[in-house]
Parts: C-alpha cells; sequence; structure tokens
C-alpha cells in the first residue's frame, strides 16, 4: 500500500534548520536573557518569545533592547551577551527526535544539508557537541554567508545549490515563522514544527505542521521511512521522573473518568523544557505498592486549552483509593502520539482509552518490559526523586 498523496511533492533532499529545529537552543537563550535583563533591572516575558525565535542575533538583540527599553545599544547589548551564549553552547540539548532524525537521512543515503540563520562559526561550535552531526550533513550554510538571513529564501537556495539540486525538490523542516516564510519563497515543501506552544495556526503558509520531530513521516514526501515503529508505539531513550502525588486539575476522575496522578510542578520543569508533548507510557512505581503499567500525556491538553505544561499519568490498574502524597517514579520509554484536540469529550476519552491499550500491549514487548527492573523502580526511596 503506498502512503503517497497524489496532491502531496515528492521531494529528494532535506535542508534542516538547527536552533529550535535540532537543537533545544531556546531554554538557553532565555537563560542568558534573563541574567541580563535582570542586570538593568528587567524581567523576562515568556510572551515576547516570538520576538526572537528564527531571526538573526543581530535582529533578535534589536528587538530584545527595543522591546525592554534596554539603555544601552544593539553592539553593546551584543557584546555582554555573545560570550555568555557562547558558554552556554556545550549544554545546548539534542531535541527530541533530532539524533533518530539525522541517523535515519544518513543511513538511508538521503542527501540533507543545514541552513542557519547563525554565523558559520557559531554552528560549527555547536553541532560540534553533538557526535556523527557535523559530518552527517552534505552543506552547511550560515546566515553569513549570504547576503540576507531568513525570511529571506537565501540561506536555503545557497544550500540547495550547494547540494546540486533543484530547488522544488528539496524538503525543509523548521521550527521559526521566518524559517517557514524562507523556505516557501526559496520554492521547497516546508514542514514546520513550531517551537513555541500554540504557535501552529500561524504557520498555514508550511506544507505540513507537525508537533515534534517524532511526528515526521518521510515517506508521505517520497522520502524513505523510519523503520522503528513498533505496534503503534515509538520507542525512546528512556527518561526518569518522580515525586509526592499532588492535587491536579480536579477533573481527571470527575470530567473523564481517567485518573491522573499529577506530580509537583518544581520536580518536572525541566524535564517538562525538553520532552515535547505528547502521548507516552512506561513504568510506574508507587512506594508502598508496588510496579504499573502507565500511560501518560504531556502538554497543554489542547480539549482544555491549559495554560500550564503538565504531565498526567494514568496508571493502568484499578485502585481502591487515592494515593496523594505517596511517591511516584516513573520511567518512561516509548512514544503514542501528538496531543490533539477533539470534537467532543467522549471522543477524548475513547482515544485515552485506546492509548491505553496500546501501551499495556506494547509494555508486554522485550524491548519496553525490561524497564519494569530499572534499578530507578527498585531502589530505596531514600535517594530523592529525579536523576
Ligand atoms: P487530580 O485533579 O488530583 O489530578 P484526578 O481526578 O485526576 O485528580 O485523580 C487523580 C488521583 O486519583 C491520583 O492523584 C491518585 O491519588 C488517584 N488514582 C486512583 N487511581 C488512579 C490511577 N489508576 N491512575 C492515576 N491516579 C489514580
Ligand atoms: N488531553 C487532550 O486535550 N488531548 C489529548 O490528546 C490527550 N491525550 C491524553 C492521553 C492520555 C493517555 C492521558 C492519560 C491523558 C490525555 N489527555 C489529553 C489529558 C486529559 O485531558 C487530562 O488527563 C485531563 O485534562 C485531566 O487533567
Ligand atoms: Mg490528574
Amino acid at each position: 500500500m503506498s502512503t503517497l498523496n497524489p496532491l502531496r511533492r515528492v521531494v529528494s533532499h532535506v535542508i534542516l534548520d538547527l536552533d529550535g529545529t535540532l537543537l533545544n537552543t531556546d531554554g538557553i537563550v532565555i537563560e542568558v536573557l534573563k541574567v541580563v535583563l535582570a542586570q538593568y533591572g528587567k524581567k523576562w516575558d515568556g510572551k515576547k518569545s516570538h520576538r526572537i525565535v528564527g531571526k538573526t542575533p543581530f535582529e533578535a538583540a534589536s528587538a530584545v533592547v527595543e522591546d525592554y527599553e534596554l539603555p544601552c545599544t544593539i553592539a553593546e547589548f551584543m557584546s555582554a551577551t555573545t560570550p555568555m551564549f557562547s558558554n552556554q553552547w556545550c549544554n545546548i540539548k539534542a531535541l527530541p527526535g533530532a539524533n533518530r532524525l539525522v541517523r535515519h537521512l544518513r543511513l538511508k543515503g538521503v542527501p540533507f544539508g543545514l541552513a542557519s540563520n547563525s554565523p558559520r562559526a557559531n554552528i560549527d561550535a555547536k553541532l560540534s557537541y553533538h557526535h556523527g552531526w557535523t559530518e552527517s550533513f552534505w552543506a552547511i550554510v550560515g546566515g553569513n554567508e549570504v547576503e540576507n538571513g531568513k525570511p529571506s529564501p537565501d540561506v536555503f537556495l545557497e544550500a540547495a545549490r550547494r547540494l546540486k539540486v533543484d530547488p522544488s525538490n528539496c524538503l525543509v523542516i523548521e521550527d521559526s515563522l521566518p524559517g517557514v516564510m524562507a523556505g516557501k519563497a526559496a520554492g521547497m515543501v516546508v514542514v514546520a514544527v513550531p517551537s513555541l506552544p500554540k504557535q501552529a495556526g500561524l504557520f498555514n503558509s508550511a506544507d505540513e505542521v507537525i508537533n515534534s520531530l517524532l511526528d515526521f513521516h518521510p515517506e508521505k514526501w517520497g522520502l524513505p521511512p523510519f523503520d522503528d515503529w513498533i505496534e503503534d508505539t515509538l520507542p525512546i531513550e528512556p527518561w526518569y521522573i518522580g515525586g509526592p502525588v499532588v492535587k491536579g486539575f480536579g477533573r481527571g476522575s470527575k470530567v473523564l473518568g481517567i485518573p491522573t496522578a499529577n506530580l509537583p510542578a518544581e520536580n518536572i520543569s525541566g524535564l517538562l523544557s525538553e520532552h515535547t508533548s505528547g502521548v507516552y507510557f512506561g513504568w510506574a512505581k508507587l512506594s508502598t505498592r508496588g510496579i504499573y503499567k502507565m500511560v501518560m500525556s504531556i502538554g497543554w491538553n489542547p480539549y482544555f486549552n491549559n495554560t500550564e505544561k503538565t504531565v498526567e499519568p494514568w496508571l493502568l490498574h484499578e485502585f481502591d483509593d487515592d494515593f496523594y502524597g505517596e511517591e511516584l517514579r516513573l520511567v518512561v520509554v516509548g512514544y503514542i502520539r501528538p496531543e490533539a484536540n477533539f470534537p467532543s469529550l467522549d471522543s477524548l476519552i475513547q482515544r485515552i482509552r485506546q492509548d491505553g491499550r496500546i501501551a499495556e500491549k506494547a509494555l508486554e514487548l522485550p524491548i519496553y518490559a525490561g524497564y519494569k527492573d530499572d534499578p530507578y523502580l527498585k531502589n530505596s526511596f531514600q535517594l530523592n526523586n529525579c536523576c
């Protein structure tokens, strides 16, 4: 069976953006800006993130100086922040699915390049911390190597020129609006993977909007498919969270009939910013009761349009009573799907129950079953919560 939609264009080459698409740069940028703004007695405003995402360093600096009415020139601001950013490059993590994508394109022989608004020297420095990346790209183009940065198409056109391919045969993956505009202006197919939450609506010029790289299906565009999905699940590098069970939104059992045991925000905020929203599963341990299968959502629960990103683990077991205050530990081992909105509460409930059945079955597979014996679940609970 072919999964190719006849209306979809087929491509042969891929061009990736770096910051916000492959690398979780935004967190580092925000940390640095918080420190610098504090020196001027100002406070970072998360709602202004869109003013810097996808911009060249100079444009981003001018936006901050202007928005926060800083009493300095753009050049002064940049000479303060540039060394601070450079010091942080070693701490920038790959986004979920980035290593998997780079490895896949390389192993399948798909020619792929990198096109970023960052200066080439910065790109090289950032890539050097990610094993096997630099040598995987067939071409790398920095913002300083062309006349104009994104949203101008220059970086993408230059990447296509170096890849020796017609721009119309290229697929761009981009997290930012200027990047999507640049890819479209270059005549390329563009898959947007917005790095800021609740922004999907702004990306209507993209050919497809996905929630994370885990949701990229190359075969839709005539490229070789990933072959790591198993029984509707995608194995991921396991990650670990824990803490005492606290009160959530008060609607899991009441509204959905599906209780979800919430963890304290302060225990999970770092991990939450590292992991993209979606439905995941794994193993859960309750200190005094035992180890259970678990399926959970991470994100803003689009159906309820929450303002906070939360983790909502549903333990796949009938309990006779609540367990607020008990220590809960989770090993998250696989991914099922992006969070979605639903036309009715009943369709949301049906979908969550289906996620439960998928997780229940998948956790029997050897690739996931072994994590039931993970030391994080077995060890004494004195050791505290997070790894
Ligand atoms: P809250 O608003 O606190 O999240 P919920 O209605 O989602 O309320 O219920 C969650 C609570 O229900 C958990 O904190 C836990 O004490 C209890 N609970 C009982 N069974 C389960 C289960 N199978 N999975 C998760 N939590 C459960
Ligand atoms: N909420 C959504 O709005 N969209 C979803 O796709 C979604 N998927 C979920 C999948 C699972 C396995 C679980 C346990 C919850 C999911 N929820 C989703 C969250 C649900 O809305 C949440 O548990 C309640 O809002 C309780 O606060
Ligand atoms: Mg809950």
